[in-house]
């Protein structure tokens, strides 16, 4: 049952990271986002190799399992998505100082989020789950914070790349907030969820935050670089 969603992520993957790479910008300033967005799912396309081909699928003594290749994919993309987030609110600020500050941070907060949705999974079921799930909780209100508040002013600064700005993190914020749903209401949580349907449902989160996400957030900016004439 399972492989096949598992492998369909292999091939969607691997054929999205040539597209976003071919489709994308290859001079101006959004290049650095074509190359950061076609790196996403060939790191996602090495994960769902991984689970199908049943490297690193951890079986607890509970019978539920940990996807150690998941949480990798997630310690690397998730820090690139949020670099390209980043460097897409600096697109329209008056000075570009800060920049790398706010990206080590909200760096570090997400890492903090995906290890101790790690510990969480690995955690026996019981009050011990649920701190870490809290804790990872935690720090994507912190992520959270870092791209509606200080980082939306940044790009606010600049009308358009604003507007863009809020639609591209408006999107991004709506489907990372299910996953942690999923991850609660599936086997490393409630288990209200089979793993196999936790499969199905984060392959089409996968392909939503990496790929159709990669496709309309550069639409936007490039857009709203074109109306300012930049
Ligand atoms: C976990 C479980 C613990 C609580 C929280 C989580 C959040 C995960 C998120 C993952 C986003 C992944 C993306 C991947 C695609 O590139 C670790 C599930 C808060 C937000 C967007």
């Amino acid at each position: 049952m399972t492989p096949i969603p598992l492998l369909l992520g292999f091939v969607i993957m691997s054929l999205a990271s040539l597209a976003i790479y071919a489709k994308g910008a290859h001079s101006g300033p959004l290049r650095g986002h074509t190359l950061v967005h076609s790196a996403v799912p060939f790191i996602a396309a090495t994960a769902y190799l991984c689970m199908y081909l049943g490297v690193g699928n951890l079986i607890k003594p509970d019978d539920s399992v940990t996807y150690l290749a998941r949480y990798v994919d997630w310690a690397l993309t998730t820090p690139l998505l949020l670099a390209g987030v980043v460097s897409s609110a600096y697109l329209g600020a008056r000075e570009q100082e800060g920049q790398a500050g706010f990206v080590a941070s909200i760096v570090t907060l997400d890492v903090m989020m995906i290890v101790a949705g790690l510990i969480a999974s690995l955690a026996p079921y019981g009050t011990l789950k649920w701190v870490f799930f809290a804790w990872s909780c935690a720090a994507f209100v912190g992520v959270l914070y870092l791209l509606w508040k200080p980082l939306a002013n940044i790009a606010g600064q600049h009308p358009a790349i604003g507007a863009a700005y809020r639609k591209n993190i408006g999107f991004l914020t709506v489907l990372w907030l299910i996953y942690p749903v999923v991850f609660a209401i599936g086997p490393e949580g409630i288990w209200m969820v089979s793993d196999a349907a936790a499969i199905w449902i984060f392959l089409v989160l996968d392909v939503l935050a990496k790929v159709v996400y990669a496709f309309t957030s550069e639409r936007k900016l490039h857009a709203a670089l074109a109306k300012s004439g930049a």
